[in-house]
């Protein structure tokens, strides 16, 4: 079992709210917590308090509390802080919907997760009301945050100015948030993170980063998502330092606001480190300010993170997390400057893990003689871990097992410095630009097409070494079914990062006995091509 190089830090027993603003300083209170560059305008930490506390005293008028789903289908803009905490300090569970998500793909969440209140933005209502209207949220209880005729709006509950009541939560088994991922196999699914697991990670992230009260930080990546979540939102909340809130990636964008707020701290996904690395107009802006770039939630190649670090004069760093980890479990530490990008880094505060071997389920121990282990499957342990998936016994029990270790579906290495390197994933997940594609979601999609008889969905790379989803179809004789065809049906249906963006007509797709579609003799096949 490999331990943290870090002493254990105490995780305050108490609700991410009381965490992050119960003792909310007067010097504090002042400070800017966020900025939208839409407007310009800035929101200081007091009013985005009593903000929260207003939306919470809303909702608890109408009920809304321990117990109520409520969905957040929203880009980042300053109001998503306001409003997802203004949920959790209600009592209610928060399900974040991602915002590129089609009506379907809103409405299988909102039932799944038996939301009851949506809140969006106006730009995205013609999707969420027809999701809405399809699993019978009314429109009181869908709720638009710059208003829209017909439907609540943050203005007016914040007019309303109540006080919310206090909430008794149990902080270890309350469910906080209800992100959805498809872990190992698999469709997407509730991923059940408690108060003590969102304060943990925040308690664990912060022993290992150089994050503070002065730094601006680009929030780029979606909050909806996990990394987003806890990394940018709580974490720089904590930190007391100011977010820069961005709707959606544009790298002129990217840049511009970098050199206006004068931004010095970054989070970012491998696809944004190649731009830094490589693209021309990088350097027609002045980002001398930034000072550290965080990269995740996909494989980083090392010598594009070293490129563009020294293109913009900042330390690249590299982390490592998943939805059912709150989600980091690994980050290179700020105080060394010995491993290098290409690795994850060490182990969080309150974290152990294993490595296991994929084909004898072994426990890996043995440090081979250039000081690295064998690779093996990616076991983790500690008080970040879900508490499991909704409504799903089966499948939390398929990845959390008896001794409270998750099973990642990520291959990894140790070294000897005490760091870690990702090198394989054995679960069917697809990651591309950061996001997840489940292939078993694509699969019962192309299925559904009256002219495929089989199919199966796994990630290849593309020319720039981008991961994307590639479907093998077993079409019906003389249906003169093409791959364009395909594409389209499927581009349809989903969310665009989820587009099928390769095809290959096939025979047969390779089944076990059992029925089980062989993704490694597909991707065998493939590197054989
Ligand atoms: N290298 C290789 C990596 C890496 C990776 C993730 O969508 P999810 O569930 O969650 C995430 C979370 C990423 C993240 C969170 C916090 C953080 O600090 C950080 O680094 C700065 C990253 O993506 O997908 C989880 C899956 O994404 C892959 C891996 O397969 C994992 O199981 N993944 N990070 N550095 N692969």
């Amino acid at each position: 079992m490999f331990t943290s190089p870090f002493p254990d830090v105490e995780v305050p027993e108490t609700s991410i709210y009381d965490d992050l603003f119960g003792d909310l300083s007067a010097e504090d209170a002042a400070r800017i917590a966020l900025i939208d560059p839409a407007t310009g305008a800035e929101t200081t930490y007091g009013a985005l308090k009593a903000q929260i506390d207003a939306v919470a005293g809303a909702l608890a008028s109408r009920g809304v509390g321990v117990g109520t789903v409520v969905g957040l289908l929203c880009p980042n803009v300053p109001a998503f802080a306001t409003v997802f905490h203004g949920i959790l300090r209600a009592g209610a569970t928060v399900t974040t919907i991602n915002s590129l998500s089609t009506a379907g793909e809103i409405q299988k969440q909102l039932t799944d997760a038996a939301t009851t209140w949506l809140f969006t933005v106006s730009p995205l209502l013609p999707q969420a009301k027809t999701a809405a209207d399809a699993v019978g949220i009314d429109a009181d209880h869908l709720i638009v945050l710059d208003g829209a005729d017909g439907h609540p709006d943050l203005r007016a509950l914040l007019s309303e100015g109540r006080t919310p009541p206090p909430v008794d939560i149990d902080p270890a088994t309350q469910v906080a948030v209800l992100p959805y991922s498809s872990g190992t196999t698999g469709v997407p699914k509730g991923v059940m993170l408690s108060h003590r697991n969102l304060v943990a990670n925040v308690a664990q992230c912060r022993v290992n980063i150089d994050l503070r009260s002065s730094d601006r930080v680009l929030a780029v990546l979606p909050f909806f998502h996990i990394y987003g979540m806890t990394v940018l939102l709580n974490l720089a909340l904590k930190q007391r330092a100011t977010l820069v809130t961005m709707p959606k990636f544009d790298l002129v964008q990217f840049l511009e606001n970098i050199q206006r707020f004068g931004c010095t701290y970054l989070y970012i996904a491998p696809p944004i480190a190649v731009a830094l690395a490589k693209h021309p107009i990088v350097d027609q802006y002045d980002i001398s300010t930034v000072h550290t770039v965080f990269s995740g939630a996909a494989p980083l190649d090392g010598e594009t993170a070293e490129a563009a670090g020294r293109r913009i004069g900042a330390r690249m760093m590299q982390g490592y997390g998943m939805s059912e980890l709150s989600p980091v479990s690994h980050a290179m530490p700020y105080s060394r400057d010995d491993i290098p990008v290409s690795s994850v880094g060490t182990l969080l505060p309150n974290i152990v893990c294993k490595l296991i071997d994929t084909e004898t389920g072994e426990e890996i121990t043995e440090t081979g003689p250039e000081g690295t282990t064998r690779p093996g499957e990616l076991w983790i342990k500690g008080p970040n871990v879900m508490l499991g998936y909704l409504g799903k016994p089966e499948a939390t029990a398929e990845t959390l097992d008896a001794d409270g270790f998750l099973h990642t579906g990520d291959v990894a290495v140790h070294h000897e410095g005490g760091y870690f390197s990702i090198v394989d994933r054995v679960k069917e997940l697809i990651k591309y630009h950061g996001y997840q594609i489940a292939p078993a979601e694509l699969e019962a999609l192309l299925l559904s097409h009256p002219k495929v008889l089989d199919a199966a969905v796994i990630g290849v790379l593309d020319e720039e070494r981008d991961e994307i989803p590639k479907a093998f179809v077993v079409a019906a004789p003389d249906s003169g079914l093409t791959e364009e065809d395909v594409k389209a049906f499927v581009a349809e249906h989903v969310a665009p990062y989820k587009k099928v963006r390769r095809v290959e007509f096939v025979e047969a797709i390779p089944k076990s006995t059992s029925g089980k579609i062989l993704r490694k003799d597909l991707r065998a096949r493939e590197s054989a091509a």
